[in-house]
C-alpha cells in the first residue's frame, strides 16, 4: 500500500505567514507531511510553476434564504458550492435565517435539509437571529453554541429583521455569556426609511436611488451605535460587509481604544461603484446590494483596511438572485421602486480570483495576506483553525492550486452560479485556482467541477478565540 494517498509536488506553498517551494502529502483527507522530493503516493499532481494555498474560507454567504414574497434565491446547496469549488473555495458559512416566530432549531432544520447531501464544498451555519425571544436567548441559543454553531448575525435594517437596540444588548450579553461571536450589519433602519419615503414622492423610483437611500451616514452611525453597545457588554463584535472610509474609521477607532472590534469587507466594495446602479432601465438592478457600492475614494480606503489589518476577513457575501426573471431582480414590484428589489449578489466564485488579480497582481496587498484575509483569518475568527485555512501537518488536506499567469475576462460561465449574470462581467483577471482539492479530492479541475456532489460536509465549530479566554500556550 502506498504511504501516501496524494503528493502535489513542486509547487510553491504559501501560507499566511511563509512561502516556500516544498510537495504537500495528503493521507485520509489530512496534510501529513511537508518536504522536498516526497514520494511513495498513488497519485502525483504536478505543481511546478503554481501556487498551492489553502482553500478559500468564504465567511459570509447566503444560500437558499427565504427573501421575501414571490423571490426565490438564485442558488441551492448544489449550485452555490459548485461555484465555490470552481473559484478556489474549499468552505462556506452560509447564514441560517430564523424567521419570525420561529424557533432556531427549526430553522436550522430546514437548513440542514436543504444543504445535506448536496455540497461540493465544506458547509457551516451562522445563525441570523430576528426574534430574540425569551425561549431563543435563555435556551436555544446557549445550547446551539455549545453544539458548534457559535456565531451569529443581528440586523440593524431590514423589515422583520431589525433588532431594536435594547434587543441587540440582549443578544450581544447571550453572546458574552456563552462566548460566542456576533456579526452585525450595520445601517440605520429609521434613516433608511426616511430617505426611501422622501425619494418615492419625488418619483425617484430607479435602482440607482437605492444608493441614494442608504448613504455612508447611515452605515457610520449604525456601525459606531454597535461598537458602542458592544462596549457597555464587553463584547467582542464583527462588523461584516464595510463599504467606505468613514465606517472603517469607526471601526480603526474602536480598535486603537483596545476594544476587540473586527471588520469585514467585500469584493463589490473594491471593484464597484455607485455608477454601476445608473444602467438603463432596470439594468442597475443587477448591483442592488446593501450597504451599497460607493465611490472610487471607498474602494482605496477598503483597500487600506485590508492592507493595514483593520479588516482581517475578506468575503464575497454571495446572496444570488437571478437577473431576467420576475422572481429575482426583474420582480413585477421591483420596477415600481428600488424599495423592492431584492437585495444582494453574486459572487462565491469570483471572490478570490479577483482578489488575486487585483489585490495581489496588482501589487496592493501580498501573497501571504491574500491568504490570511480569505482562508486563515476567516478560520480562526469562526472557529475552524487549525483544521481549515492553513497548509500545516494535520489540517485538512482543502487546497487550491493557482496558475498565476492565467490570463481570462470574468465571465459568468467561470463562475457557474445559479444566477444569469456576474456583476463582474468583463473584469481582466491574471491568476486562476486551477484545482481545488476538498479533503485531498478533487472537486474542480480546468473549470469543471468533478465528481459527486455530496462531498461537502457540515462543520461544528469551536468558540471564535477573540470571543473565549484561550490557554496562552496550547496549541
Ligand atoms: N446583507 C447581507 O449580508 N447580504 C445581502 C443583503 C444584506 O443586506
Ligand atoms: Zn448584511
Ligand atoms: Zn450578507
Amino acid at each position: 500500500m502506498a504511504l501516501y494517498d496524494t503528493i502535489i509536488s513542486g509547487g510553491t506553498v504559501v501560507t499566511a505567514s511563509d512561502r516556500i517551494l516544498c510537495d504537500v502529502a495528503i493521507k485520509d483527507g489530512k496534510i501529513v507531511a511537508l518536504g522536498s522530493g516526497l514520494t511513495g503516493a498513488d497519485e502525483v499532481i504536478d505543481a511546478t510553476g503554481k501556487l498551492v494555498l489553502p482553500g478559500g474560507v468564504d465567511a459570509h454567504v447566503h444560500i437558499a434564504q427565504p427573501s421575501g414574497e414571490g423571490i426565490v434565491m438564485a442558488d441551492d446547496f448544489e449550485s452555490g458550492t459548485r461555484s465555490a469549488a470552481l473559484g478556489g473555495t474549499t468552505t462556506v458559512m452560509p447564514f441560517c435565517l430564523q424567521e419570525k416566530g420561529q424557533g432556531l432549531r427549526a430553522a436550522l432544520k430546514d437548513y440542514h435539509a436543504k444543504a445535506d447531501g448536496e455540497c461540493h464544498v465544506d458547509v457551516s451555519f451562522h445563525l441570523i437571529i430576528s426574534d430574540p425571544t425569551e425561549q431563543v436567548l435563555g435556551q436555544e441559543l446557549p445550547a446551539l453554541v455549545e453544539d458548534g454553531y457559535t456565531s451569529f448575525k443581528i440586523f440593524m435594517t431590514y423589515e422583520g429583521l431589525a433588532l431594536k437596540d435594547r434587543e441587540i444588548l440582549d443578544v450581544m450579553s447571550v453572546a458574552r455569556d456563552t462566548g460566542a461571536l456576533v456579526m452585525v450589519h450595520a445601517e440605520n433602519y429609521d434613516a433608511i426609511r426616511f430617505l426611501t419615503e422622501q425619494l418615492e414622492k419625488r418619483g425617484q423610483t430607479a435602482p440607482r436611488f437605492h444608493a441614494t437611500s442608504r448613504p455612508i451616514a447611515v452605515e457610520r452611525e449604525a456601525t459606531h451605535r454597535a461598537i458602542s453597545l458592544a462596549e457597555l457588554v464587553d463584547v467582542p463584535v464583527m462588523i461584516v460587509h464595510v463599504s467606505n472610509r468613514e465606517a472603517m474609521e469607526q471601526i480603526r477607532w474602536a480598535q486603537n481604544k483596545g476594544l476587540t472590534v473586527l471588520g469585514e469587507t467585500c469584493t463589490q466594495y473594491l471593484v464597484l461603484t455607485e455608477k454601476d446602479l445608473d444602467g438603463l432601465g432596470m439594468e442597475g438592478a443587477k448591483y442592488v446590494c446593501s450597504p451599497p457600492p460607493r465611490d472610487t475614494e471607498s474602494q482605496e480606503a477598503c483597500w487600506e483596511g485590508l492592507r493595514t489589518g483593520v479588516f482581517t476577513i475578506f468575503s464575497s457575501d454571495h446572496c444570488p438572485f437571478r437577473y431576467d426573471d420576475p422572481q429575482g431582480k426583474l420582480t413585477p414590484k421591483g420596477r415600481t421602486s428600488f424599495r423592492w428589489v431584492p437585495n444582494g449578489i453574486p459572487g462565491v466564485g469570483a471572490r478570490l480570483p479577483i482578489l488575486f488579480s487585483e489585490g495581489v497582481m496588482k501589487g496592493r496587498i501580498d501573497l501571504e495576506r491574500f491568504v490570511a484575509v480569505t482562508a486563515t483569518n476567516p478560520a480562526k475568527t469562526y472557529g475552524l483553525y487549525p483544521r481549515k485555512g492553513t497548509i500545516a501537518v494535520g489540517a485538512d488536506a482543502d487546497i487550491a492550486i493557482w496558475d498565476p499567469t492565467k490570463t481570462q475576462t470574468l465571465t459568468h460561465d467561470l463562475i457557474r452560479d445559479g444566477a444569469d449574470y456576474t456583476p463582474y462581467e468583463g473584469i481582466e483577471i491574471t491568476g486562476w485556482p486551477v484545482h481545488t482539492l476538498l479533503r485531498g479530492k478533487t472537486v474542480a479541475r480546468d473549470g469543471e467541477v468533478v465528481g459527486q456532489k455530496g462531498l461537502g460536509q457540515h462543520l461544528s465549530r469551536a468558540k471564535s478565540p477573540f470571543a473565549v479566554q484561550r490557554d496562552p500556550v496550547a496549541s
